[in-house]
């Protein structure tokens, strides 16, 4: 089933003090997906947003969300945000809960069930959650942190990962690719079967380029 390529912004990599005007801009550049990283400081060392920030953006867009539950205990948090239809809820599979009781809030709300695998986690170990996944996200980087280096292996992650997925009959399911995408990057990655993008500071928030340009050149190569 061929997928349609989507970027998602990842609004960490945003000017945190003007994110309304960020926001504005990935709107009318038409983003398909605002990227959001909710994490605990403890599943990874770092904080970012929180359900608040997720119920405040709601009243400046119409964009669909793609919330990123970077938690060893999604469960509560998940359940203070104002999720709609469309949008992506992503947890991780190495979280310390029922990935099935997850699964069940995310589904009722309408909203598309995504899994994230740390880099040191195959599709194989996650095979009996797949009839409920809308979503797989791959992390290709060792996650907490943006700006991070690619993990050797990771590009050829997608394909073994789309390979699997096909042969067992889940071509339904999307593939979602996390960290370190660059144009270049996503380009060869679209062709082993990704199509969803996070784009962060190496792909649309780049350093001496205008949002406008990094986002028409990204939409280019997916
Ligand atoms: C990292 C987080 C990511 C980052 C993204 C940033 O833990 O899940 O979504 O925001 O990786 O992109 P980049 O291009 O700076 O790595
Ligand atoms: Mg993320």
């Amino acid at each position: 089933m061929p997928h349609i390529g989507k970027l998602s912004v990842s609004l960490m990599c945003a000017d945190l003090m003007n994110i309304e005007r960020d926001v504005k801009t990935l709107e009318e550049n038409g983003v398909d997906y605002l990227h959001i990283d909710v994490m605990d400081g403890t599943f990874v060392p770092n904080l970012t947003f929180g359900p608040d920030f997720v119920n405040s953006l709601r009243k400046i867009t119409e964009i669909p969300l793609d919330i990123h539950l970077l938690m060893e205990h999604p469960r509560v948090i998940v359940r203070s945000m104002d999720i709609k239809e469309g949008d992506i809820v992503t947890i991780h599979s190495e979280c310390k809960e029922s990935i099935m009781e997850n699964v069940a809030f995310i589904k009722q709300k309408g909203a598309k069930f995504g899994l994230a695998l740390n880099p040191d986690t195959s599709i194989e170990e996650v095979k009996k959650y797949l009839p409920y996944v809308d979503v797989i996200l791959l992390m290709l980087i060792v996650p907490g942190f943006a700006g991070s280096m690619m993990i050797h292996g990771m590009m050829e992650k997608v394909g073994q990962t789309r390979h699997f997925l096909d042969e067992n009959g889940y071509d339904n399911i999307e593939i979602s690719v996390d960290g370190s995408v660059s144009c270049e990057r996503a380009k060869y990655m679209r062709e082993q079967g990704a199509s969803i993008f996070v784009g962060g500071t190496a792909g649309i928030y780049r350093k001496g380029m205008k949002l406008e340009d990094t986002i028409s050149v990204f939409k280019e190569n997916i």
